[in-house]
């Protein structure tokens, strides 16, 4: 399998930029396990992240593993009045797998719980390297169909506002909200947007064809594999048209599954997408894309090699070891800077030069390796 990269890669002196000691937990008997995959906007001079926080109940009884979820109708901010529910499961129990440390299974595969309770927490920064984090949640699970949480937020300015997909978790499957805001401060809820399983939602940051567009990753049973596609709206709201657009690749670094990634990025020969990938070792890289700026669904280059493998240590090991995850970049002229989440723990930066990405696409064009 090729995971060499051609991409000069300059990674941040500081990473890990934010790691989970410097994000207070909710509350004071929960302890914070990660801090990743983050979404990212400039805003009023500021670089702003909206964090995924990962946090549980400390966890003080070795027999037991403690299990947050939140009550069917309540909002995680009604702790107080109405408690999140704590499932304290028997660590003996051998019908329970808890082999993945992000979920526990039944003896059939199937998942039972998240190990953790993700909500999503804004970090502010000047230099786009130094950040602040919000001493207290930003945007709070809330409902029975988030009440395993949300994650993996992407922030995508339209006209005068900020649109953020996220996943939201829950028993009845990871679907995909929405929230609006004027100042990446105050959140509005516009509800969900796609049904389970559907997730990786990135919008386009402007209308194609006076209509907006996604990129989306639904996950099929059975019949068919985690591959890209993209839908189109007239208001953000009610999504159709959906059309295939960029599958798996037997045999390369993105075999398994793929999904966005960064928002796309406008260039003059088309939308730069950055989008995740992973083997069926769960091996998670980045890589680049080019598709046609009137036709999102069509693919006109797909780099072979990835952009970027887990090397650094924060990447190789961790939480869920070899991750890199990036739901967001700023552009400024030649520079990319990649925020992303390492080995679903930390949050890095990884900056790159935007020209070399579009020679290697250029040459990896009419290679055939859409993968459609
Ligand atoms: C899924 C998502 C991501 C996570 C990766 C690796 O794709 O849950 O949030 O980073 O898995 O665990």
């Amino acid at each position: 399998m090729t995971r060499e990269q051609s991409i000069k890669l300059v990674r941040a002196a500081a990473n890990p930029i934010i790691a989970p000691a410097d994000v207070a937990p909710s509350y004071p008997d929960w302890e914070v396990l990660g801090v990743f995959n983050a979404g990212v906007h400039r805003h009023d001079g500021e670089t702003v992240l909206l964090l995924r926080v990962a946090e549980r109940p400390r966890q003080s009884d070795p027999a037991h593993v403690l299990i947050p979820v939140l009550n069917e109708e309540g909002t995680a901010a009604d702790r107080q009045a109405q408690p999140m529910r704590i499932i304290a499961l028997d660590r003996e129990d051998e019908s329970l797998d808890f082999s993945d440390p992000r979920v526990v299974r039944d003896s059939e595969g199937n998942t039972l719980y998240l190990t953790s309770i993700s909500h999503l927490r804004a970090a502010r920064s000047r230099d786009g390297l130094r950040f602040e984090v919000d001493a207290s949640p930003t945007v709070l699970p809330a409902g029975r169909l988030e009440a395993w949480g949300i994650e993996d937020p992407r922030i995508t300015r339209l006209e005068d506002r900020y649109y953020t997909t996220y996943s939201a978790v829950s028993e009845k499957g990871v679907a995909v909200g929405l929230l609006s805001s004027s100042d990446l401060n105050t959140y509005e809820r516009e509800g969900l947007i796609l049904a389970p399983t559907n997730k990786d939602v990135a919008l386009f940051p402007e209308k194609i064809g006076g209509k907006y567009w996604m990129l989306h990753r639904p996950v099929p049973e059975g019949l068919g594999s985690p591959e890209m596609w993209v839908a189109s709206s007239p208001d953000l709201i009610h999504w159709g048209d959906h059309r295939f657009q960029m599958g798996l690749r037997p045999g390369l670094w993105d075999s398994a599954r793929i999904g966005a990634g960064c928002v796309p990025i406008k260039t003059d020969e088309g939308w730069l997408i950055l989008y995740h990938g992973a083997d069926d070792q769960h091996n998670y890289a980045m890589g680049a894309a080019l598709v046609d700026l009137e036709r999102p669904d069509r693919v006109l280059a797909r780099m072979e090699q990835p952009l970027m493998v887990p090397e650094a240590e924060y990447e190789t090991s961790g939480f869920f070891a070899n991750v890199v995850f990036a739901c967001g970049a700023v552009v400024d002229d030649d520079k990319i800077m990649m925020y992303y989440g390492a080995s679903d723990d930390t949050m890095a930066a990884v900056q790159f030069s935007f020209r070399q990405v579009m020679e290697q696409l250029s040459q990896t064009r009419q290679k055939g390796l859409d993968g459609s």
